[in-house]
This record gives C-alpha cells, structure tokens and sequence, in this order.
C-alpha cells in the first residue's frame, strides 16, 4: 500500500478541536465584527442567523458526511459521489482555497509583525512613516507602526515564518495537527474570555453589547449587501466551501456521528464570533471609537488604539490580542494546507513530505507576491491598484464569490445527482439525531435558491455601478481589476480542468476507502 492508501486517524478529541479550530480564526475575531460595523451591527446578525440554519449547518452536514462516507479529501469525494463534473467543482473549491490561504498567510505575517510591535515599539505615541512623508504625530500610533511595518522588508521574513509553522504542524498530518490544536483551542478561548471581561467591564463597554444586539429592520430589508455579507461569511467562518471540513472528516473512524460533530462546530464556532464580536464592540463603546470600518483597520488599528486607551495592562492585553489572532490564524491555515496537500496524495499517491514541502513553497511565493508591492513601492497605497488592494481584490472574488458559487454547484449535485436523501440515509445511521426530509429541501431547494439570489442581485448592483469592488477601492474596468479577475478565473477553473483530466483515480477501492466497506 502507498503513503496515501494507509489514512490517518484522528485521537478521540482530535478531530472536534482540529475542525473548530479551522473554522475560529481572522474571521471570527475581526472580519466577523467588521462585517457587523459596516452593516450597522444590529443589522448584521439576523441575516446571521438566518445563513446559519439554512445554509451553515446543512453545508457542514453535507460536507463532513462527503468525507466520512468515502473516507476521501473534497475532489475524489466528490468524483466517487457524482463523477468528473464533482471532481472538477472539488478542485475548483481546493484552488480557491489555496489563493484564500495564500493571502491568509500574508495577513498572518502582518500579525506577527504587530505581535512583536506589542512588545513596545507599536505603543509609542509619536511615530513617523517615513515611506509616506508623514511626520511624528500626524497619524495614530497604531496606523503609523502598521505601515512602516508592512512596507519594511521584515515581512518577507515573516512570511517564511508563518509558513515554516504551518508545515511543521501539517508535517505528520493527523498527529502533529491535533498536537497543535490541543494546546492552541483552549488557549484561544481562555485568552477570548479575558479579552471580554476586560471590554465589558470597561465604563461604557456594555452599550456596544446593545448596539450588536439591537436589531435594524430597516437596514436588513433595503440592503440586498447585507444578506450577502452574512453569506459570505457564514461560509468563510465555518471553513465551509473549502474542501476543509470533508477533508478532516475522511481521517474520522467510521463509527463517527455526523450530526453531533456538526452542530459541537457550529455553536463553538458562533459561540466564539459572537463573544469575539461582544469584546470587540464593547471597545469600540467604552472609548467611543469610530472605525473606518474595513477589516483590516479593525484589526490593526482600531482595536491596537482601544487597547492603548486601557488603565493599565497595555503591553499585556496587546500581546495577548496579537497571540489570540496567530493561534486563531495558525489553527486556520493548517486547514486550508491540508485540504490541498489531502486532495494531492489522495489523487497522485505522492507522499505527505513530498506534497507538504512542494505546496509550501509555491505557497510561500503567492503570500510574497500578496505582501511584496507595499514593500517595493509603498505609494502604491495612494493609488490604491496594488498594495492592499491586489489583496482586495482577490479577496473579493475567492471569500465573496468563489465560497458561494463552490456551495451553490456542491448543493446542487449533492442534491439532486448524488441525492440529499441517500447521503442523509448514510448520515442517519451513524447518528444518534435523526436528519429529517427538511434536509433534502434545504440543500436541494433553500440553499441553492438563496445563493443565487444573492450572487444576482449583488452582480446586478455592480454591472450597474461599474465598480466591481465597490467604489471605496478601485473601479472595476480599470487595467489591475481585470488582471486579477483573469488571474483568479485561470488558477481556478483553467488549474481545476487540468487537475480533473491530467488522470483518473484508481478504479479499485481499498480495504478502509470504500464507500461500502464505511457504511
Ligand atoms: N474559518 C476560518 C476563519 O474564520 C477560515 O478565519
């Protein structure tokens, strides 16, 4: 038997933290909180809750039930469910993931780089950018240090780092994941709850609890945006759409329950972006901060300025902020790298170092490529055409657009080429709960329908506006915006038809791969 053939086993915990530890990470910690101050907090989390009933926890469902029937990573799921069309959205979904994971790791080294700020430089009050001819003292502290950070050449140091880590901990697969995740979950937690005791105690702290929680009817039936960020989101967030969830669940015995192992991800993934998003906005009230509400301000200026604004602990609650933000980060990545490097030794037998080290290093390139404009030229930030905005950019079509249309076309022949009902028959008889037919209407009917809707009625409003990425960034017909949607459109589809055709999977099922020998 090859490396591939002999599947790795999770331990009894393993695959519980391993898989709500991908799923809590930046998303739920700031795009999560930046998502709800765009859309007026109140606004954001009924559309919320609605994503997570409907298409949340049915799409994790389906995906984890993918990856224990066939005991396969997303593609060759997805080809022994319903054949070459499955296999080619499963690498559609993998490659999307990987530019995700590719800038994902850029951010992660920004985060390093505040991390070791939080030690003592990122808190002096008077700092220049020398980059950009600001003098000491005419930005906020936090904004100063981000930028002289992120156009320095130290990020493409840190960048190598953020990637060494993740392959060491992807290194022995199962057993160096779970190594990993035992100690980095409950420490994320720990730190969460410290964090929003601080906030909420802070004089004021609570009023931001009301403001998430009072509901904005007005906003959520004018605001077709709103909807599609909490969509968006509810994918991303639960590391859904990715391959991730069906490729952890390929490593789980097969006694495993389905239903269980969804709902425990669920609510602690939610669990977590709403006490995330509790501490969050409880600084934003107690210091009466108004944020430019993107995510990445959130992230590295905002929240760096409420904590600089506390009584006392400054150094201590900023070097935990940052180290919440890698474990989370890190606890994410690994699952982004694993649903490529399974899918990879799954299809081509190659083996885990030699697959590790190769997707490592075209990785590290991409993370580069997203990190390095800044550093080369850091006016491009006046523009706008390249330094963050090539991350913009291809964020905006692999987190709002790839995530959606991979979950539409899963739900699709998932629904009704393979059959809600048979995978809901296979799931049954593993779980102590019972999935009803309503599973089959909400992955044949409600999912695709709402995802559709969504992904229209967003598309109209840009081919009205002629701002693909909506005007705050750059307008979509310029030359940069083009580039990157060709870019994304060729990685993605042109890399998942090679992929699909360059050969076939081995006809004969193995003794634990079967899907029959796993029911
Ligand atoms: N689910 C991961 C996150 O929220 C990707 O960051």
């Amino acid at each position: 038997m090859t490396e591939a053939k002999k599947r790795d086993r999770w331990g009894p915990i393993g695959f519980i933290l391993a898989a709500s530890g991908s799923a809590i990470g930046l998303g739920n910690i700031v795009f999560f909180s930046a998502n709800a101050y765009r859309y007026g907090a109140g606004a954001f989390y009924i559309p919320y809750l609605v994503a997570l009933i409907v298409l949340g926890v049915p799409v994790m469902i389906m995906e984890l039930g993918l990856g224990h029937r066939t005991q396969r990573a997303f593609p060759e799921a997805l080809s022994r469910s319903v054949g070459t069309a499955g296999e080619f959205i499963g690498w559609w979904a993998v490659l999307n993931a990987t530019i995700i994971c590719m800038y994902y790791i850029t951010i992660l080294s920004w985060v390093l780089g505040m991390w070791i700020g939080a030690f003592g430089p990122l808190w002096e009050p008077k700092q220049a950018v020398e980059a950009f001819n600001l003098e000491a003292g005419s930005v906020p502290f936090s904004v100063a240090y981000f930028f002289k950070m992120i156009t320095s050449h130290r990020v493409l140091l840190f960048v190598p780092i953020i990637w060494l880590l993740n392959v060491a901990i992807v290194w022995k697969g199962t057993k160096s994941i779970e190594a990993a995740v035992t100690l980095f979950v409950p420490l994320m937690w720990v730190m969460m709850i410290i964090l929003i005791v601080r906030g909420l105690t802070l004089p004021n702290g609570i009023q931001g609890a009301y403001r998430l929680f009072t509901p904005d009817f007005k906003v959520i039936f004018s605001r077709p945006e709103v909807w599609h960020g909490a969509f968006g989101q509810m994918f991303f967030t639960l590391s859904l759409g990715f391959g991730i969830m069906t490729a952890y669940a390929s490593y789980l015995p097969k006694n495993s329950d389905q239903i269980n192992n969804s709902l425990m991800i669920c609510c602690m993934n939610c669990g977590f972006e709403f006490i995330a998003g509790l501490a969050i906005f409880s600084l934003l009230f107690a210091f009466a901060i108004v944020p430019a509400a993107t995510t990445f301000s959130m992230t590295f200026f905002v929240i760096p300025r409420g904590i600089s604004e506390f009584p006392w602990g400054v150094k201590f609650f900023g070097v935990m902020f940052f180290t919440l933000l890698l474990l989370a980060g890190i606890s994410s990545s690994i699952s982004l790298i694993e649903a490529f490097v399974s899918a990879v030794m799954d299809k081509y037998g190659w083996s885990r170092k030699r697959t590790v080290i190769g997707f490592a290093i075209i990785g590290c390139l991409g993370s580069l490529i997203f990190a390095a404009p800044r550093i080369v030229d850091a006016s491009l930030s006046h523009n706008g055409t390249l330094g963050l905005s090539l991350l913009d950019m291809a964020d905006h079509w692999a987190f709002n657009y790839g995530l959606l249309l991979v979950g539409f076309c899963e739900c699709l022949i998932i629904g009704w080429k393979y059959g809600a009902k048979r995978l809901r028959m296979f799931i049954n008889e593993h779980s102590n709960l019972r999935l009803g037919a309503w599973f089959d209407v909400l992955i044949k009917f409600v999912a695709p329908a709402l995802i559709l809707i969504i992904l229209l009625t967003n598309g109209l409003k840009w081919i009205r506006s002629g701002h693909i990425y909506g005007e705050e960034i750059i307008p979509g017909k310029s030359f940069a915006a083009r580039l990157v949607v060709l870019a994304w459109l060729l990685f993605t589809i042109v890399g998942a038809a090679a992929l699909t055709f360059s050969k076939t999977y081995e006809e004969e099922p193995t003794e634990n791969n079967s899907p029959e020998a796993s029911k």
